[in-house]
């Protein structure tokens, strides 16, 4: 079987209809064919500061979220990123192979930091796509399914494997990613030439919201000022993003629902997908809700699933120590 890895970072809100559609969905997919590593990133997280009570609790409730959305424990490794020391161990070795230069150039890093006054732009910002190359390479990882903002780090983690195995010998599996044909993209719905973003919450869908709310957040999402309901990306970015939507939460084609909305107003679609959203979203949010309600299970998750990922995890650093020269511990 061939491995699939990837990370989520726990928020303060929930995860957004971005990172169910770009990247969870396909995880859930994947446990089926793959042996799968799934990760809450605190670590990543702390690249922008946390309090520390909110960050545990959102850690539980990313995890809570992800097994409720289909995450199997038995079928998959479910694991919080700091309790696997190796992440960091093998952190430090990437770093040191990356340029300066070619960190300073990953968008996230240029747009995140733009954000922020320089003095609280934190080194760990800077060096985060490193972080990112050793939570997919400790697991020898043939996929990794992302959305498409993380093609440029993915591209970094396999420029680092391909480095290493040719200055130490193969050692690393220069992983692909898995990147939705149809949903790697989904805009914000109050400003549909972005992508929607936890950092923009006007025109964000969160998968924790209020049906009736989440209703109403389509329903003001910002169109144009005609009528037609079809696909066109350039003139028509709302209500193509709505279409995509609706496409990938129904399997309906977007040719489908254009003939099935012809003479329909913009309304009649919105109105829909707030209803489609929100009877996806209520036995969500229920599961969510009971995961959360026994914390001690949950944690119990979380360790069986560190514990069989420090497994494949110390067997890297392992190697990687020895290739590059460290004196094994005594
Ligand atoms: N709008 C999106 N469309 C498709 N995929 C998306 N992803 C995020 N936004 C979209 C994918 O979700 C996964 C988890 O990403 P993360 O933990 O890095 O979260 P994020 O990128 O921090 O999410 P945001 O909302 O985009 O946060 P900020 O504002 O901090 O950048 C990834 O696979 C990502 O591609």
């Amino acid at each position: 079987r061939q491995r699939v890895f990837s990370g989520i970072q726990p928020t303060a809100g929930s995860f957004h209809l971005g990172n169910y559609l770009g990247a969870l969905r396909n995880w859930i997919a994947l446990q089926d064919t793959h042996d799968a590593f799934y990760c809450v990133v605190d670590l990543h997280s702390i690249t922008i500061a946390k309090d520390p009570e909110e960050l545990r609790s959102n850690t539980r409730y990313a995890a809570a979220q992800l097994l409720a959305m289909g995450i199997d424990p038995e079928r998959s490794t479910l694991f919080v990123q700091s309790h696997v020391a190796e992440h960091t161990r093998l952190s430090w070795v990437l770093e040191c192979l990356t340029g300066y230069g070619e960190a300073a150039r990953m968008t996230q890093f240029k747009d995140k930091s733009a954000r922020q006054a320089e003095e609280h732009v934190s080194v760990g910002l800077f060096t985060y796509p490193a972080l990112m190359a050793a939570d997919i390479l400790l697991y020898r990882t043939d996929v990794v399914p992302v959305g498409e903002d993380q093609r440029q780090h993915l591209e970094l983690s396999r420029t680092l494997a391909q480095r290493f195995n040719s200055r130490f010998g193969e050692t690393f599996v220069v992983p692909d990613a898995h990147i939705p044909q149809d949903t790697a993209r989904i805009f914000d719905l109050q400003d549909p030439d972005s992508k929607m973003s936890k950092s923009v919450p006007s025109g964000l869908i969160e998968l924790m919201e209020e049906p009736k709310r989440m209703a109403k957040r389509v329903r003001s999402a910002v169109t144009d000022s005609g009528r037609e309901i079809h696909y066109d990306p350039e003139n028509k970015a709302g209500v193509s993003n709505l279409l995509v939507i609706h496409s990938a939460m129904t399997g309906r084609s977007i040719a489908d629902l254009e003939a099935a909305y012809e003479g329909r107003g913009y309304g009649d679609l919105k109105k829909d997908l707030g209803q489609i959203l929100g009877d996806f979203v209520t036995p969500f949010q229920e599961r969510v809700r009971t995961y959360l309600d026994d914390p001690a299970e949950l944690d119990k998750i979380l360790r069986r699933g560190a514990e069989h990922a420090r497994e494949v995890a110390s067997e890297t650093v392992r190697t990687v120590f020895d290739r590059v020269g460290f004196l094994p511990p005594a």
